[in-house]
């Protein structure tokens, strides 16, 4: 039996009463497109996808007016990043197949993605937010949590005045909209959030979760997954509601000590999880999907370059970001869709596009290559923050450290594809 009625507390004189909080969640809105319109304003109002390479770059006619490349010219195994809102309405989505949409878009426009101008983007939103709300948590290069709770003022209208001002904010900055949920808690604003994207202001209560959250589908919860909602399915429970309304007991039997409690306590919209202002990156890596499958050893010389291209563009992300890396991994997708990861450990920190390259070649040796390779990536992991690293404690000990910091400096990004695949003493045959 899945209905379940909330006992009344016996008495609540023992719990801690958590102060007031209002959490605002802003995502940008079809934030790579949104980026792209800005520069070729023309196709605003049109099915526009984002996910092409340098070859779908629109070309200037003679008359100098542009011309763009449709879905349905397109061959290839990409996959879209995202779409416009009119691309969207014909079914046109995040994540899919390129191909598979130019069967449902023909005549949609296909633009290639520009990775750094998001970046740039991204960056000039937080920053304009930051300027009136400095509790940001970065969640991505299009989303942001900020807690409002200590802006003066703010519990008096609820958060609608600070929430239309970052919205301001963010288009004056940036030209671009997006949606703003705002709420006691981060769980209820991320979902609120979503509920009048684009260009959206949604403030909630916890008066408001039985109206607005509880008919949501369970998938919409962050955190309840592809797995958890089929589960979840299986037991007749598909909305926010059905959590809401099955005995924790029964969750707790059916999903777990810890994930059925939290089930039923997100459920309840209830989440007590800070604002993290700032965290260290764990790892940053880089990987590419070939255009065609690759083996070791016939597309050797190619394998060898794309390789040898991703340690360089690693190491120029590892610069710009300051940070150095003791553990270097591979992955590796095969034709078959398995994939296989390989790591290893480095004496020292590193920065240095030939280091990472000797060390992710010494990782590949340990993979097995008979079959064709799909993907390859290069990770850096264990990392420091080059501020750790060159000066420890700097704050305590004004002097310059008398033993030389342990990093190497980056080597300039070489495009040199004449490496040897693993380089091994012994070349693999
Ligand atoms: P989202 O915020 O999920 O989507 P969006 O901003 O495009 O649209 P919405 O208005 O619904 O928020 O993702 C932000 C960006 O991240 C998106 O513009 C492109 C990129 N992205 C991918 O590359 N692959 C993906 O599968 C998804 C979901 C997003
Ligand atoms: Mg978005
Ligand atoms: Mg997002």
């Amino acid at each position: 039996m899945l209905l379940y009625v909330q006992p009344v507390p016996q008495s609540d004189c023992h719990h801690r009463v958590p102060p007031p909080r209002l959490i605002a969640h802003l995502d940008m809105d079809a934030f790579y497109a949104s980026v792209e319109l800005l520069r070729y304003p023309e196709l605003r109002g049109l099915p526009v996808v984002i996910g092409g390479g340098r070859r779908h770059q629109p070309v200037q006619r003679s008359d100098g007016t542009l011309e763009y490349f449709r879905l349905r010219d397109y061959t290839g195994r990409g996959v879209l990043t995202t779409s416009t809102y009119e691309a969207r309405a014909l079914g046109v989505f995040s994540a899919m197949g390129t191909m598979k949409a130019a069967l449902l878009a023909p005549d949609a426009i296909l633009l290639p993605v520009d990775f750094d101008e998001y970046r740039r983007y991204s960056r000039l939103f937080k920053a304009a937010v930051r300027e009136i709300a400095p509790q940001v948590e970065d969640r991505g290069i299009d989303e942001i949590y900020v807690d409002l709770s200590e802006i003066p003022g703010v519990f008096d209208d609820a958060g609608t005045a600070i929430g239309r001002q970052l919205k301001g904010a963010v288009h004056a900055a940036t030209g671009l909209t997006c949606s703003i949920g705002i709420t006691p808690n981060k769980l209820l604003s991320k979902l609120a959030s979503e509920l009048d994207k684009p260009n959206g202001l949604t403030l909630l209560s916890v008066d408001d979760i039985p109206t607005r959250i509880w008919p949501l589908a369970a998938r919409k919860v962050n955190g309840i997954g592809p797995k958890a909602s089929e589960k979840l399915a299986s037991f007749g429970l598909h909305t926010v509601g059905d959590i809401a309304a099955a005995d924790p007991a029964w969750l707790v039997e059916h999903f777990g000590r810890s994930y059925g409690a939290w089930l039923h306590e997100a459920s309840h919209g209830r989440d007590e999880r800070e604002v993290v202002t700032f965290s260290e990156p764990k790892s940053i890596s880089r990987e590419t999907t070939f255009d065609r499958d690759l083996h070791a050893k016939r597309d050797r010389a190619e394998l060898g370059s794309i390789f040898t291209e991703l340690c360089v563009q690693l190491a120029g992300d590892l610069t710009r970001k300051g940070y150095a890396s003791k553990t270097i991994g591979i992955k590796l997708r095969f034709d078959d869709f398995k994939i296989v990861t390989r790591d290893l450990t480095l004496p020292a920190h590193t920065m240095d596009a030939k280091v990472i390259r000797r060390a992710a070649g010494e990782c590949l040796k340990r993979v097995d290559l008979a079959r064709r390779l799909r993907l390859l990536g290069v990770r850096a992991g264990a990392l420091a923050s080059l501020a750790e690293l060159v000066a420890p404690q700097t704050a305590y000990e004004p002097t310059v450290p008398s033993a030389p910091p342990r990093v190497r400096e980056p080597t300039q990004p070489t495009h040199n594809a004449s490496l040897p695949l693993f380089d091994s003493e012994h070349p693999h045959e």
